[in-house]
């Protein structure tokens, strides 16, 4: 496989405001919502958000969506075309989850691939209630967008404060 293609970039703002293709969700396996950039999702994008999701529960993941993994639905009044949802690992120091949030990152572009997505919105996926510290996270979400195969054009990591967005900022280069 070829090495992607894809641009990183970095903005400081509040993720749904992007306009873009697809907006990635730091949701939890329960897909029904919760605090955060999850929170601020499914206020700012309505309750067609909430009515997938649901769909989604009835369905195929009727027990919640594992860790890693991702699933779209419609982004509803976001700016955006689709919500990628993907569930990041809760921060251990007993145990090593890197691969699990680097999976979140490869499964969303997976995901946005199949929806035909060129542009994504990444937050910094379990850098808040999951407690990731923030210098790893990013070393993990920008080697894995850089190392993964994909036709998103460019993946926009999207920080809320100050120090997230020096951190990354830092590695995208
Ligand atoms: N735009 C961009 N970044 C944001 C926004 C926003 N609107 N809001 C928060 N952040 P978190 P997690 C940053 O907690 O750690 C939810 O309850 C925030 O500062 O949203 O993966 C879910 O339902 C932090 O750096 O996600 C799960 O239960 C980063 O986004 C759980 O939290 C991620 O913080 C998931 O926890």
């Amino acid at each position: 496989m070829s090495a992607s293609r894809t641009t990183l970039t970095v903005v400081q703002g509040d993720i749904t405001e992007q306009t873009v293709d697809a907006v990635v969700n730091a949701a939890n396996s329960s897909l029904l919502g919760g605090g955060g950039v999850d929170g601020a999702i499914h206020r700012r994008g309505g309750p067609e958000i909430l009515a997938e999701c649901r769909a989604l529960r009835d369905g195929h993941y009727g027990g919640g969506l594992p860790t890693g993994q991702a699933v779209a639905t419609t982004a509803g009044r976001l700016p955006a075309r689709w919500v990628v949802h993907t569930v990041g690992p809760v921060f251990s120091r007993q145990e090593d989850r890197s691969a699990l949030l680097a999976s979140c990152y490869r499964e969303s572009l997976r995901v946005a691939d199949e929806l035909g997505a060129r542009t994504v919105a990444f937050p910094a996926i379990s850098t808040g209630v999951y407690g990731w510290p923030m210098e790893d996270a990013v070393r993990i979400a920008v080697e894995t967008v850089r190392e993964t195969h994909t036709a998103v054009e460019e993946a926009r990591f999207v920080l809320f404060d100050e120090q997230a967005f020096a951190a990354f900022a830092a590695q995208v280069r």
